[in-house]
């Protein structure tokens, strides 16, 4: 959209290097070879499996890896046989589509180019577009619900109903896997002439449009394919949504349909006006948006600044991005997650390219040197803490540095792409860079696909957008009218973010945000232009408090991971299960409480079965102390919440503390922790089969083992004995139980659980937290 020509070298030879017409030349060189060490690691050494394992020098071939869960459903086995798009494989639609789909589309429009300019590629018969065909028929059958939102998985050979497809039980997608189809769909139908993929992507899109949140305009982040019911309705711009903004604004620029700029516009405008805080994106309620309902931001974020320079708003970009950059440099790369203090939340890398991204945008649009500077740090910190013998390696921790046997495919497709592209004058590249639209996998779709095809069959978006139009709907601002009379804008706009993350110096966000009430209330809405600032002293403005996450302590922002761990025969300790902490409730953590864990006894006062045990609840529906107010009632000592996602684990999603309502939560003083739903199975699976298990909760630092272990399992043989004993004996004395946070967690509790869970459900909104 910002079409400026900027001379790279002279641009640099502004900045701080003094010799750098060479600058820009050498690093381009040197993002060459890293490309070459990435791409020639994985020919060497992985082709043709999906992926490269950079620390084993191997490839990763589905099935013959220790399965990864979800992850690994964006490999489709694709280049078994060198490429086969018939696999018995169950993939991902969405990591389909954009990885291979929009790769075989990309590789088939620059083929085609060079076919048509002569010379090179004159062998070529459109095999490329023919397999993207192939491979757009087999992602059809997810689109095979009644709402037409599709699956999230498909069985590349047997679709989704088919008995032996393995896949189809599915309930929800995230609303990003929703809505990412339509660059790639609609290329591919105006490329193919088959107009059946565009329809498929638009329905998914009238389908999110229409169940945004009307007050808000805000989605959520997973939504019921079948009922189209939100089934999670917390709302921000990262992991889970973040490319279905992406796509609306890119489906306008590929297909030039107006109706997808003006839900862009109108999504961005309750973004600007609910999530973003700059420098921070927060994540909010879509029903509740003044109400902040985690402490921590997702790497995934990073892209918004670039998404936001297309859409011309170039100040928060430069805000957000310099917050970004600031993080960057206090842990090397962004973490998966850190928090509203820019501490590590989630210490994983995965080479994930949207910073670079971000950075590339913004420097095509500023022109200001200190763009490349950005961009010469993240290749100088891939090289020297994630190049490895056999390519570059995921951080598992960017605080140890330690890494791991991952190098994902879109290291390949996007990072280098971007970090190119930065240091190259687009005079140089052999194609006119403007002339095409990159997708969210840095594929590139040639914007002529809006005129030069003709339009497809019903690929008229459904669902009309009621609109006001200002000056700049449809053009960018340009910088003048931004940014009068101040070339060097983009460094006023950075000075005031200088020391976000120094020492001392920590940026405070404000715990209290004024938010007009009106346009909740009012259909009426503004096309956006400069979003309308939050003012701190307005008439008639409704201060409303954020849930007080945004000011809190080191030891608050760094979730200590706890767990559940399974003592009783036959698990003897030997079971643990990572699990998360609450802010509510007995703090676990404290010494006192833990030295001695079945030591401090409850009595049970009741014939209630929940009495004297560890509950376990369902997660949903409603927040989390709403349950626990209604669990500590009934007499439980201690709850396990177990999330309701389905194939949710410890491993691939950080963990988060639970949070309160912003009230007092002082009244609650029962232990509590969160499992995600594979932990929580296997506790529900040793449950059904052995009725009573013992469990301790605590600290993952305070994990039993060893003699302590023994000791307690001695003392809990005693005490089984004593029970046995008392059992023989009707209405004898209750035994004393075993503690606050050591206790049996038993199908009874379970059912009481459930029972709790699901009245709990009824009284109050749904749950606040992540
Ligand atoms: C990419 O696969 C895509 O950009 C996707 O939209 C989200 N981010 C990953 C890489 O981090």
């Amino acid at each position: 959209v910002y079409t400026e020509t900027v001379d790279v070298s002279e641009l640099w030879a502004c900045g701080a290097s003094n010799n750098t017409g060479s600058a820009t030349g050498q690093l381009k060189d040197q993002i060459i070879e890293m490309f070459d060490h990435a791409y020639g690691s994985y020919m060497k050494y992985a082709y043709p499996a999906d992926e490269l394992m950079p620390l084993s020098c191997r490839g990763r071939v589905r099935g013959q890896e220790p399965n990864r869960g979800d992850i690994d459903d964006s490999l489709g086995k694709k280049a078994m046989t060198d490429v086969r798009l018939d696999n018995d494989v169950v993939v991902s639609v969405f990591e389909t589509n954009i990885r291979v789909l929009g790769g075989l589309l990309g590789a088939h429009v620059m083929a085609d180019l060079l076919r048509q300019r002569g010379g090179r590629m004159q062998w070529y018969r459109d095999e490329l577009l023919h397999m993207a065909k192939e491979l757009g028929h087999r992602l059809l059958p997810a689109f095979n619900t009644t709402s037409g939102l599709p699956y999230p998985k498909v069985n590349l050979r047997y679709g989704v109903l088919n008995p032996l497809s393995r896949t189809g039980t599915e309930s929800d997608t995230c609303t990003a896997c929703a809505g990412t189809m339509i660059l790639e769909f609609a290329a591919l139908s105006r490329l193919s002439g088959d107009s059946i993929f565009e329809e498929h992507a638009r329905k998914a899109l009238d389908v999110l449009w229409q169940r945004r949140q009307k007050g808000s305009d805000l989605v959520g982040t997973v939504i019921n394919i079948h009922n189209e019911e939100w089934v999670r309705r917390e709302s921000g711009v990262g992991a889970g949504i973040d490319s279905y903004y992406e796509y609306l604004m890119k489906a306008y620029i590929l297909l030039g349909d107006n109706v997808f700029l003006d839900r862009f516009n109108i999504h961005y405008s309750a973004i600007m006006k609910y999530i973003s805080q700059p420098p921070l994106l927060l994540n909010v309620h879509m029903h509740n948006p003044t109400v902040s309902v985690r402490s921590w931001m997702d790497s995934l974020l990073a892209f918004f600044p670039g998404l936001q320079v297309l859409r011309g708003d170039l100040k928060p970009a430069i805000e957000t991005h310099e917050m970004l950059y600031q993080v960057t440099k206090q842990h090397k790369f962004l973490p998966e997650a850190f928090t509203t203090e820019f501490r590590v939340h989630w210490g994983q890398h995965l080479l994930r390219p949207e910073f670079a991204e971000s950075t590339y945008y913004l420097y095509k649009a500023t022109g200001d040197p200190y763009y490349l500077r950005v961009g010469q740090s993240i290749v100088e910190k891939l090289n020297a803490y994630a190049r490895v013998p056999c390519g570059f390696a995921a951080v598992q921790d960017v605080r140890t540095g330690t890494h791991e046997d991952r190098m994902d495919s879109f290291f390949l497709a996007e990072m280098f792409k971007y970090l190119y592209l930065l240091f190259t004058d687009k005079s140089q590249l052999p194609i006119d860079i403007d002339d095409y639209i990159f997708t969210t996998e840095a594929h590139l779709l040639p914007v002529s696909l809006s005129t030069t095809q003709p339009p497809c069959r019903g690929n008229n978006t459904t669902v009309p957008v009621s609109k006001e139009e200002d000056l700049f709907t449809h053009t960018c601002p340009s910088m003048e009218t931004l940014f009068p009379n101040n070339p060097s804008f983009a460094k006023t706009i950075r000075d005031s973010y200088k020391y976000l993350t120094g020492v001392g110096r920590a940026f405070h966000p404000l715990p209290i945000r004024c938010v007009d009430k009106q346009p909740l209330q009012s259909a009426a809405r503004k096309t956006f232009n400069a979003p309308k600032r939050v003012s701190t002293v307005h008439k008639g403005v409704y201060r409303v408090k954020l849930v007080a996450e945004v000011s809190h302590t080191a030891e608050e922002d760094e979730v200590m991971p706890h767990v559940v761990q399974l003592i009783s025969p036959p698990f003897l300790g030997r079971t643990v299960l990572t699990a998360g902490p609450a802010k509510f409730g007995l703090d676990l953590t404290k010494q006192e409480h833990g030295a001695s864990p079945y030591t401090a006894c409850e009595p049970i006062d009741g014939a209630v079965d929940l009495k004297g045990h560890i509950a376990l609840a369902l997660r949903g529906e409603c927040m989390f102390v709403v349950k626990a107010r209604w669990l500590q009632q009934a007499g439980a000592i201690g709850v396990i919440f177990i999330d309701h996602r389905e194939g949710s684990n410890s491993q691939d999603t950080p963990l988060f503390q639970m949070v309160g309502d912003g009230d007092s939560t002082k009244d609650i003083t029962l232990p509590f922790v969160f499992l995600f739903s594979r932990e929580g199975a296997v506790l529900t699976a040793a449950l059904e089969e052995h009725h009573n298990v013992d469990v301790l909760l605590l600290p993952k630092e305070r994990q039993l083992g060893g003699p302590t272990l023994e000791f307690v399992l001695e003392n809990q043989e005693l005490f089984l004995k004593e029970e046995e004993e008392e059992e023989e004996e009707p209405g004898g004395p209750q035994k004393p139980q075993q503690g606050q946070f050591g206790s049996k967690a038993s199908d009874q509790s379970k059912q009481c659980s459930a029972d709790s869970s699901q009245s709990a459900n009824s009284d109050r909104g749904p749950d606040a937290s992540p």
